[in-house]
């Protein structure tokens, strides 16, 4: 049977005419009544017939939609692809259309000797993750083509996490004339490590004729395919894509769909529309329990994951101000100053590596506005300077030496540009209007070989700062990390940044690399000193979902305890995974000043090193070359001094060979022996409500030891851990030695040097139950 179309179109607009004369003012009250409520049906109409059931205290809330209204595609929401060759035919823009009575047409058809259908996605216009996707729509009637509703992310392509970085959800594919469609997941690339899973064929009486919806329930945990609001498909295949995916509309030429050469044509595939919905709160306060397991149900993403593990990372601040002595440059520099003669990246990571880094973050243009590498898109660069007759490149030096000392690469690119401010010619603030432009922006004679392009409505500086992102992504091997930061030595012409495109841009090119700061992935820890926070909270309330926050500076004290998290759901809020960075200067500031400028002591360095890497953060340390490109004497001997003292530090695991009881464990697959096993994907946990819980390790003898190390399965559970303290048995009883709050990825804690052959972690309160993948004791040499 078919549904009723489910909005009402063309309706006249404007109100009915009333008449001056008194007597009839009744009447028109009546009429303005009636048609206040048909208007009121109208906008209740809009809503779906059929939305999946929820649990009682939350509800459905239109997230996006189109109605297709109107007599053009709102390039707002769409990209129309073409021309582009695909499969036996081509995407051409002139067959994806609205016919102007409230419905999307995309069409199938013979153009001379080639046939054409077209084809339309959201990528970079709108990108999502979870909640409920429908579209209706009418099916075309002929073979040799099918119609498509799919979910895409930049991550399908890029192989390991299964899935979970990203999977092709095909909601609806109908290759057959006959009432069957089929829905798919493929993930890990179209390659040779390309997975798949399928519903199979779907057989439903009726869809090839008429209008019919084809729904999507996604949840982190788990797909729920629907047709006409009936359950068609349910699957966990890959893992579930934990990452925002846009959406696709597209009609496709090849043998699946039959023989194009017997079919009639033009054919057409109309849809009425597609909404995307989220589950949001119903009014009233959420419980306590509630809100706890909402808050454990929040979890990273694989690349959040990815760069949690990395634990410390070195930050490189070079450039024109190396040589001026400035902190934050003018932009006039005169880009003849900038020679370091003797650069020499390789001594850099050596001395990176040697210390225990595992990333290197370069300020490949800081606030000034020079560029260290060769950019097609302005001359205030490297290639202006004395160094290298002009031709030298300071990232690419640098990701040489990453690759050959092992080392992640990421990338500062400055938002604030005082070179584009102050020159004449700059591109910052320069009132330009906001139109369509594709990036990146071809220059002759160098070509890109990436050919991935991307079309944005954007104004003069945000497309000249998307160029400088394309090449940066795409010419200087996997970027792990962008870094925005949110300073502003000066401001000109209401320049506003498109965020969202750049976000977008980066998740296509890089979807590997987490966005720190003015960004989704990572927050900075809110200050430059090194400090984390006692209580290091990953899940963090916001104001609005993750694809619309704004992503201020987060420096309060209190970011995340259970009355932060109350507060903003009772306004409507979110929670978000968002952990923390802690960037700081082995110098006083952060470029090389002189031989005089401070440098922090071994102990210093090591004293943030266990508060913020023990801490639940990744610890961000700037190292800055001098004059001569070098990494500096006395900064070298710190880092000496860390190789030393880490490196000898966590070598022997005292806790080997020892054995673990639980005050409570979930069973089988939860006992406390998983938090001794080296396997960070097992881990100890008591059953649900369990807050206050003890994992007692005996030890195999004594064992004399200054570090305790403790983690949670963060990627499976969350965070849960909340308040907890450490005991040694001396003497025939149990002495606390530490006590804390959270723990999270990790924790780790220096003690006074114990000897006893047993340790016991009392966790004091938990979010709905702590979990424990990983309990471990080292003996710390001292500081040489
Ligand atoms: C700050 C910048 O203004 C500093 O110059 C430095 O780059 C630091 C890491 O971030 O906001």
């Amino acid at each position: 049977m078919e549904y009723q179309r489910s909005k009402i179109k063309n309706q006249n607009s404007g109100t009915p005419a009333c008449r001056d004369d008194f007597n009839n003012f009744a009447f028109c009250i009546l009429v303005f009544a009636l048609y206040s409520l048909l208007l009121f049906a109208d906008a209740a109409l809009a809503e779906e017939s059929f939305l999946p059931p929820l649990p009682g205290d939350k509800t459905w809330k239109l997230a996006w939609s189109d109605e297709f209204e109107g007599t053009q595609i709102d390039a707002s929401k769409w990209e129309i692809l073409g021309d582009w060759k695909r499969r036996d035919g081509f995407w051409v823009k002139e067959d994806a259309y609205l016919d102007g009575k409230g419905n999307l047409i995309i069409r199938t058809k013979k153009d001379g000797d080639r046939y054409t259908s077209g084809a339309v996605r959201t990528r970079g216009k709108f990108e999502h993750a979870f909640g409920y996707w429908v579209c209706r729509c009418r099916f075309p009637t002929q073979e040799g083509h099918w119609p498509a509703f799919w979910l895409m992310a930049g991550g399908v392509g890029s192989v390991g996490d299964g899935g979970r970085d990203g999977t092709e959800i095909d909601i609806m594919e109908k290759p057959w004339r006959e009432d069957k469609i089929t829905q798919n997941l493929h993930w890990d690339g179209y390659g040779k490590a390309h997975k798949s899973a399928g519903s199979g064929h779907i057989t439903i009486p009726g869809v090839s004729q008429g209008f019919h919806t084809f729904g999507l329930h996604w949840t982190p945990e788990e797909y729920v395919f629907y047709v006409d609001g009936k359950e068609t498909w349910r699957s966990r295949a890959g893992g579930v894509s934990q990452v925002p995916e846009f959406m696709k509309l597209t009609e496709e030429i090849g043998k699946w769909g039959g023989d194009i050469t017997k079919a009639k044509l033009p054919d057409t595939f109309v849809v009425d529309y597609v909404r995307v919905y989220d589950e949001v709160e119903r009014g009233g306060p959420l419980s306590r329990q509630e809100i706890l397991r909402r808050a454990v149900s929040v979890k990273p993403a694989p690349r959040q994951l990815g760069w949690q593990g990395l634990e410390f990372i070195g930050f490189v601040h070079f450039g024109v101000n190396t040589f001026t002595g400035r902190e934050w440059g003018t932009g006039m520099e005169d880009p003849k100053i900038f020679h370091p003669e003797k650069l020499d990246t390789d001594q850099w990571c050596r001395m990176m590596k040697a210390a225990g880094m595992k990333q290197v973050i370069l300020t490949a243009k800081h606030h000034d506005g020079f560029c260290l590498w060769q950019t097609r898109y302005t001359t205030h660069s490297v290639a202006s300077s004395r160094w290298r007759n002009g031709k030298g490149d300071v990232l690419r030096d640098l990701v040489n030496s990453c690759e050959k000392f092992g080392l992640k690469v990421g990338v500062y690119l400055s938002p604030a540009d005082l070179y584009q401010i102050e020159n004449p010619k700059g591109l910052y603030g320069n009132l330009s209007q906001y139109s369509e432009r594709t990036i990146p922006r071809p220059v002759p004679g160098r070509p890109f070989r990436d050919k991935r392009t991307f079309t944005y409505l954007v104004d003069d500086y945000n497309e000249y700062f998307l160029n400088q992102l394309f090449e940066l992504l795409t010419e200087y091997g996997p970027i792990h990390e962008v870094w925005f930061d949110g300073a502003h030595p000066k401001r000109k012409g209401g320049q506003k940044y498109t965020y969202a495109q750049w976000y977008a841009m980066i998740r296509e090119l890089a979807p590997q690399a987490v966005i720190f700061g003015k960004g989704p992935d990572v927050r900075w820890v809110g200050n430059e000193a090194g400090n984390s926070r006692e209580a290091e909270w990953s899940v963090i309330p916001i104001d609005a979902p993750a694809d619309q926050f704004a992503w201020p500076d987060m420096t309060a004290k209190d970011l995340g305890s259970l009355d932060k998290l109350q507060d903003t759901l009772s306004r409507g809020g979110y929670l978000h995974w968002y952990p923390a960075e802690t960037d700081t200067s082995i110098r006083h500031g952060w470029f090389w000043r002189d031989q005089k400028q401070r440098v922090k002591t071994t102990e210093h360095i090591l004293d943030i090193w266990y508060r913020s890497v023990g801490g639940n953060t990744v610890l961000l340390l700037n190292i800055p070359p001098n004059r001569d490109g070098l990494f500096a004497e006395r900064d070298c001997k710190v880092l000496t001094e860390l190789d030393g003292n880490l490196g000898r530090a966590f070598e022997t695991n005292l806790a080997d060979g020892a054995t673990a009881v639980a005050s409570a464990t979930r069973g089988a697959e939860f006992e406390a022996s998983n938090a001794l096993d080296g396997d960070t994907s097992t881990c100890w946990m008591p059953p649900d409500w369990t807050t206050q819980a003890e994992l007692t390790v005996t030890l195999p003898g004594e064992k004399t030891f200054n570090v305790v190390v403790f983690q949670e399965h963060i990627r499976d559970y969350g965070q849960r851990i909340a308040k907890f303290a450490i005991d040694v048995h001396q003497a025939g009883r149990w002495q606390q030695v530490a006590e804390g709050q959270t723990v999270g990825y990790k924790r780790i804690y220096r003690i006074p040097e114990t000897a006893t052959d047993k340790v016991r972690i009392r966790i004091l309160d938990a979010r709905v139950c702590p979990t424990i993948s990983t309990f471990a004791l080292y003996h710390a040499p001292p500081i040489r």
